[in-house]
Formats: C-alpha cells, sequence, structure tokens
C-alpha cells in the first residue's frame, strides 16, 4: 500500500483545498492529512485561523479521498510525521517548492500547482469588503 502524506492549515476550506488533496491522493491507496494547530498558526502568524482545529480537521477527516487525520503540532517535527506515519509519498502545494526538499532522503517529495485565484486571505477580503 502506497501512503502519501500532506499538511496545511485549511482554514475556511475552499476548492484549492479540496484540489490538492484530491490531487494528493492520486500518488497511493492512503492519504494522511496533518491539520496545523491552532497554537501553530498563533506561533507562526500571531494570529489564530478563523475556524478551531477540531472544526477545520473534522471537515478534512469528512472528505471522501482522506484516510486518516493528525494535528500538526510544530514545523520541527514534519520528518518525525513522515517517519512515523510511514508516508512514501510528501506532496504540497508549489507555494511550498523547495521548502521540503531536504526530506527526499525518507519519502518521494511532490509540488502540485496550487489552484489559481483562491485563498483563504482573498475570502476574508472579500467578505469584509461587503
Ligand atoms: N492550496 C492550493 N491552492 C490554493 C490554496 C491552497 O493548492 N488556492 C494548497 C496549499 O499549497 C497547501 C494546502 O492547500 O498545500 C493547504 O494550504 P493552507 O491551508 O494555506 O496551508 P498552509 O498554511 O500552507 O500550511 O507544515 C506546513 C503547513 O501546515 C502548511
Amino acid at each position: 500500500m502506497t501512503r502519501v502524506i500532506t499538511f496545511g492549515t485549511f482554514d475556511i476550506f475552499h476548492v484549492g483545498h479540496l484540489n490538492i488533496l484530491k490531487r494528493a491522493a492520486e500518488y497511493g491507496d492512503y492519504l494522511i492529512v496533518g491539520v496545523s494547530t491552532d497554537a501553530l498558526n498563533f506561533s507562526k502568524k500571531q494570529r489564530y485561523p478563523v475556524c478551531p482545529q477540531n472544526s477545520r480537521a473534522e471537515i478534512v477527516d469528512a472528505l471522501a479521498c482522506v484516510d486518516h487525520v493528525f494535528y500538526e503540532e510544530s514545523l520541527e517535527l514534519k520528518r518525525q510525521y513522515i517517519i512515523d506515519h510511514k508516508a512514501d509519498f510528501l506532496v504540497m502545494g508549489d507555494d511550498w517548492q523547495g521548502k521540503f526538499d531536504e526530506f527526499s532522503d525518507i519519502c518521494k517529495v511532490v509540488y502540485l500547482p496550487r489552484t489559481p485565484s483562491i485563498s483563504t486571505t482573498e475570502l476574508i477580503e472579500i467578505v469584509k469588503e461587503r
């Protein structure tokens, strides 16, 4: 069985998120998703996501293409998460291009093109303007 892992915040879940998860799932038979915790987001961006981690994880877990969800608590633990979940592939959007190449000694690292014209940040701006 080929196992694929990916990571993300998936705040205000949108079609760009869905597309990357569907495409990541095509690399194997079992898709594992690390959903970043509220605390990790706060430490990176000094703000919390709009949707709390349990809601974000619940939405991702409900998708037909997703087999397992866990919380990504720290960016420094990525190597350990890949090992613990026995991932054969790490798939990320190309906004992370090159950033995870260091893990190519333990899994295949793949970057996929982002879905154009949609992001959580843009959605927040659109809603604010209305
Ligand atoms: N994504 C995409 N197209 C978009 C928006 C996002 O393909 N229009 C992808 C991103 O490239 C990423 C995934 O969706 O692979 C999740 O995106 P975010 O929720 O923004 O996740 P991020 O904050 O980048 O968290 O350890 C890394 C972090 O957990 C990644």
